[in-house]
């Protein structure tokens, strides 16, 4: 008879369930990486997950474990064949996968890997530790989880108040009301929105402002200029704009308790749309879809300001063909892309049957 197979050791370690849990928890899943190899963070392309992954990064350079980086882009995640496939060719000495879900399975086995996050996970992640923030009250987003693991480093504080301000967690942190008093109110939120505005563009290249999170000492110190890379994320911010001004024109259909506002574009501001629509169909649940962002893929977001559970309204109407994109993330912001024979389906389920797509 073959021997049992070892217990992997990750599985031994409970997840933390407080603040103060989170750096040892994060320190022992170090512990697994192969010291003799460059570990790989990988991150998140907006403001929440970019900040975790500058801290994670200034955190691992103190501890001499020099690392890797790369931000997943547009329609990327790291449960996918690709990045595996990847992996198997660069051989990180661990992965560090930071404001990208917890999802079902392995992203690569026998590869060390901790996952910080918040988002409501929606399987197990084989043998991976998990640092998630899900559910905690108030619930931390990644990058105040990320600074907890590294220490809670003073200097970097402000990093994690712009994931905090990013993700709209601003009720019952008293880590953001002393880096509020610190670094000022306004800053802070100009520095948030420079931040996320290159991952709404149609190149959603999000690397310059990962660069000014690494080099710069404070908000102020990113928003002042002298960096050539503030005034890209300023350019990204106006492409942006005018592509919302455009989509925030199409008039929703309403059926039910279902408004759908559909449009296209190539940037992604169906999350802005569902939004600016939540505040103003207070009893729908608001669905923005964007037939533009992605070839053969419909976007979309879904927000409400009735407290419907959106992930539970996704689950019940489930097209076949759905991928782990769909239905993901929270219970009040969520979304999805579909195929367009899976959205033809979601579409009828929700009783827009007429708003098909062709390939
Ligand atoms: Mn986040």
């Amino acid at each position: 008879m073959p021997a049992p197979l070892p217990q992997n050791p990750a599985r031994q370690d409970p997840a933390p369930r407080y603040p103060a849990e989170v750096a040892p928890a994060f320190r022992a899943a170090l512990d697994r990486f192969d010291p003799n190899r460059r570990p790989l963070i990988l991150g998140h392309f907006d403001a929440d997950g970019l900040s975790a992954v500058a801290i994670l990064a200034r955190a691992l350079d103190r501890a001499g474990r020099a690392a890797d980086i790369r931000i997943m882009g547009k329609g990327e995640n790291p449960w996918t064949p690709a990045l595996r496939q990847d992996l198997e060719a660069q051989r990180p000495g661990g992965l560090v996968v930071t404001d990208l879900g917890v999802r079902q399975g392995d992203i690569l086995p026998g590869l060390p890997t901790v996952l910080v996050d918040h988002h409501v996970p929606t399987g197990t992640p084989g043998d991976a530790a998990v640092i998630s923030g899900n559910g905690w009250l108030p619930e931390p987003t990644s990058s105040l989880l990320a600074w907890w693991c590294g220490g809670a480093a003073e200097d970097d504080l402000w990093l994690a108040a712009l994931g905090l301000i990013g993700d709209m967690a601003v009720e019952g942190f008293p880590e953001l009301a002393e880096a509020q008093a610190r670094y000022g109110k306004t800053a802070l939120r100009d520095a948030v929105s420079l931040v996320n505005a290159p991952r709404r563009t149609a190149g959603a290249d999000a690397s310059p402002a990962l660069a000014l999170l690494l080099k710069c000492a404070s908000p102020k110190d990113l928003l002042r200029g002298g960096h050539p890379e503030t005034a890209l994320l300023h350019a990204a911010k106006a492409e942006v704009a005018a592509e919302l001004d455009a989509a925030r024109r199409s008039p929703p259909r309403i059926r039910g308790n279902i408004a759908l506002i559909r449009f296209s574009s190539p940037c992604q501001v169906h999350p802005l749309v569902a939004q600016a629509w939540r505040g103003r169909l207070r009893d729908k649940i608001v669905l923005a879809v964007n037939t533009g962002y992605r070839p053969g893929w419909i976007h979309f977001a879904a927000r409400s300001a009735t407290g419907t559970d959106l992930i539970r309204f996704l689950a019940d109407h489930r097209p076949p063909g759905a991928g782990t994109e769909y239905g993901s993330g929270h219970a009040q912001a969520t979304g999805g892309a579909l195929r367009p024979a899976d959205w033809n389906d979601f579409a009828a389920r929700i009783g827009f049957p007429e708003e098909t797509v062709h390939d």
